[in-house]
């Protein structure tokens, strides 16, 4: 009886020990740059013992395991990285398979669209979006440690001219004997002066404390009077569609990053396949066993304070079976290295479009999605061979498909 007893315990230990889990298994890091959830989520000291008189490290560690048990196992709770920079590694029990083709993890925030955004000439797609940047790595020296090589997963601002690429950002704790500074014609503003800040391109400026959040913005746990954060910083993506400071739209850019697009879109799902090395050349690994993510903006909007990505969990699609083709890049990617075609014959296979548009074409050309008004509405990468377009965003009505000798009548419904 005893031996059966072992012996059923060593097959469930054996099956808990090689279960694979979908969701985030382990946080390695958590370092928020300054920002007004900083100590609020996850919480710093929850249960008031003292973390500030430990040393800076196990104050560190404590704080990476505070968001580990915000994330791990699909708890969903939400993890702010906190201004420009600010980061966390996690990574999964297992390599998340890489399959070309398809999206093959998701990463999970908060984004919103609003629905109350009073431009109505707006673009559909905003409420708040707080685009964080994802970057990858293979376990390559198989340590189980994120010890290896980064890649970023080159979304669809990866070759705008506007992100900077090497970018880099250092914050100073305010002193000790510091004076806020009120902005008295904006109330929630209630130091302008609050968090100094100066960028790799030699700006300045300083992060303002709100009035909805009052705690220390600077880690409080950090030794030294300064943090420096690198990595790639996109443009500003918020509109003060009020003009006067109160109702403020962060537009969703398209596809490719963390908190950007609502969990319930595909476009907050990820193909390892967009990793890119340091100098932008594409590398098609076998999978990925870590991701980290940092904030990719470096913005402040009025009362809603700075911008700060956040996180409340990933998976791997593939465990999910929620894995799904990726047909992003045929529309975003590669459109600044294509030469312009004379054979541009399109065969359009449906039409009126409803989602997808689906053309062939006999050779790697351009075209360009008119409005009747003539203004380019959007530019199209068509392959040789058939495409699969989404045009899903493309307001109902007509327009016009324009190559380089043809001209083709598309109608959206
Ligand atoms: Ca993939
Ligand atoms: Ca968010
Ligand atoms: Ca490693």
């Amino acid at each position: 009886m005893k031996q059966h007893i072992t012996l059923i315990c060593s097959l469930f230990l054996a099956a808990t020990t090689f279960a694979q889990s979908p969701y985030i298994s382990k946080v390695y890091e958590y370092m928020p740059a300054p920002g007004q959830f900083v100590h609020l989520m996850p919480e710093f000291d929850p249960d008031g013992v003292g973390w500030q008189d430990l040393p800076e490290t196990t104050c560190r560690r404590l704080m990476t395991s505070a968001a580990n048990e915000y994330l791990v196992n699909d708890q969903q709770y939400l993890v702010s990285l906190g201004g420009w920079g600010g980061y966390i590694i996690f990574g999964f029990d297992h390599m998340v398979e890489n399959n070309p083709s398809e999206l093959d993890f998701q990463i999970l925030g908060n984004a919103f669209y609003s629905n109350t955004n009073p431009n109505p000439d707006a673009p559909k797609e905003g409420g708040s979006s707080e685009p964080g940047i994802v970057m990858v790595a293979y376990d390559a020296n198989k340590n189980g440690l994120p010890d290896d090589e980064w890649y970023e997963l080159a979304g669809a601002e990866y070759d705008n001219p506007a992100t900077r690429h090497h970018y880099s950002l250092t914050y100073y704790r305010p002193s000790v004997d510091h004076q806020p500074t009120p902005d008295n014609s904006y109330p929630y503003l209630i130091d302008t002066t609050y968090i100094r800040w100066r960028d790799s391109e030699g700006n300045t400026g300083f992060m303002s404390q709100v009035s909805f959040h009052k705690q220390p913005y600077y880690p409080i746990w950090l030794s030294a009077d300064s943090i420096t954060f690198y990595g790639a910083r996109l443009a500003d993506n918020y509109v003060d569609e009020s003009g006067t400071g109160s109702y403020y739209v962060q537009y969703c850019y398209p596809w490719g990053y963390a908190d950007n697009q609502p969990n319930t879109d595909r476009r907050s799902k990820f193909n390892i396949s967009w990793a890119v090395t340091d100098n932008g050349t594409h590398v098609q690994l076998p999978g990925i066993h870590f991701v980290k993510v940092y904030t990719a903006v470096h913005q402040s909007c009025g009362w809603l304070g700075e911008t700060s990505t956040e996180i409340m969990g990933a998976k791997d699609l593939h465990l999910t079976h929620e894995a799904e083709i990726d047909n992003f890049n045929d529309v975003y990617n590669g459109l600044q290295t294509i030469s312009p075609s004379t054979a541009d014959q399109l065969l359009i296979l449906n039409n009126p479009v409803k989602d997808n548009l689906i053309v062939v074409a006999q050779e790697r050309t351009k075209a360009l999605i008119i409005g009747l008004r003539g203004d380019i509405i959007t530019e199209l990468d068509i392959k040789s061979g058939n495409n699969i377009l989404p045009l899903t965003q493309l307001p109902g009505g007509m327009y016009v498909l324009l190559t380089s000798s043809s001209a083709y009548k598309l109608i959206k419904q």
